[in-house]
């Protein structure tokens, strides 16, 4: 179902039903030109400092992609310095603790005036023609720790740019994440995609007739229950596919994401209004557990060394 910001803000108890029952939910014009306008220019500058070519240019640009596509496959390091550089952006920060996108959260978890933190807060580049990047069905809870399937933890899924079938739009089974349990899932790398951290349902378990296709403008958000299957489709354009995700919950609930050793970032804090969350220390501490836990932050998205706690759960043969 897609509905307008404004009609999801004025008649509430009915899109969180839908959400309770379906699992999802795709909210039109929710977010400010202002913010996209801001992450663009953050990645032309970017773009700059790394390739040195200056473009001055919007997201689906022909001269905008060409560079992109450069840059990462003439000097993968360099690429890899670029997306670091985006993900601790402040654009991006703005972009995560947007007021909009909160609000919405707040109706959705049914918490008036809330403490929300957030954690997974992801960047992605998904490049044309390039499955590697490309997540197949899966829950979101599958990827965390035993149990946490159980902490109400919507997830907003972002793109920067319109996204259809043809750029690789998401696709989800509504009303699978009931009943609520986590399905088996299998490892990709052991199903051959070399160095992959991904992990699948098989398509066997996915009922075919059920798969809605979530096409969306840019400034548009969908919100996904973290139990309901979901999978995003091959960019068959001729430009990256830029998004960002994050999934949000109660600090209080477990979050099942680097347990023990990094906590999700607090966004809003029901007693301090005025609260406004330390990026870059929680970015260092971030950096620091995910250098332990990936091998390093700065080395290439695609290197091959994979680790990653779902890999153990996964592993039947361990
Ligand atoms: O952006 C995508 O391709 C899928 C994102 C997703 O489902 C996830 O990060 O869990
Ligand atoms: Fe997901």
């Amino acid at each position: 179902m897609i509905v307008k910001a404004k009609i999801f803000k004025k008649y509430p108890k009915k899109y969180i039903n839908y959400y309770k029952k379906y699992g999802y939910l795709l909210i039109k014009n929710s977010l400010s030109k202002v913010l996209f306008n801001n992450i663009q220019k953050s990645i032309n500058s970017n773009l700059f400092k790394y390739s040195k070519k200056k473009i001055s240019k919007p997201l689906n640009s022909p001269e905008l992609n060409k560079q992109l596509e450069i840059l990462r496959k003439k000097n993968p390091k360099k690429f890899s310095y670029f997306f670091d550089t985006l993900q601790t952006s402040t654009a991006l920060n703005n972009f995560w603790t947007d007021n909009k996108t909160l609000q919405m959260i707040e109706i959705l978890m049914g918490c008036e005036k809330s403490d929300i933190s957030a954690t997974d807060l992801l960047l992605r580049i998904d490049s044309p023609i390039d499955s590697r990047n490309k997540l197949d069905w899966h829950q979101d809870s599958a990827y965390l720790k035993e149990g946490a399937e159980k902490t109400n933890q919507p997830a907003a899924w972002i793109p920067f740019l319109d996204v259809s079938k043809n750029n690789g739009c998401m696709q989800v089974i509504p009303g699978g994440h009931d009943p609520s349990r986590v399905l088996n899932h299998k490892l990709e790398k052991k199903a051959g995609v070399k160095d992959s951290w991904y992990l699948y349902i098989e398509d066997k378990n996915i009922p075919d007739e059920k798969i809605v296709t979530c096409e969306m403008k840019a400034g548009s958000v969908l919100f996904l229950h973290q139990l309901i299957p979901h999978r995003s489709l091959e960019n068959n354009s001729n430009e990256v596919r830029w998004s960002v995700d994050l999934r949000f919950q109660n600090p209080k609930d477990e979050a099942g994401f680097h347990t023990g050793l990094v906590d999700p970032i607090i966004m809003r804090k029901s007693d301090d209004p005025n609260y406004i969350p330390n990026w870059d220390e929680w970015f260092k501490g971030y950096g620091e557990e995910h250098t332990k836990f990936r091998g390093s932050i700065h080395k290439d998205k695609f290197d091959s060394t994979v680790d990653g706690t779902w890999l153990e759960r996964w592993d039947t043969e361990k």
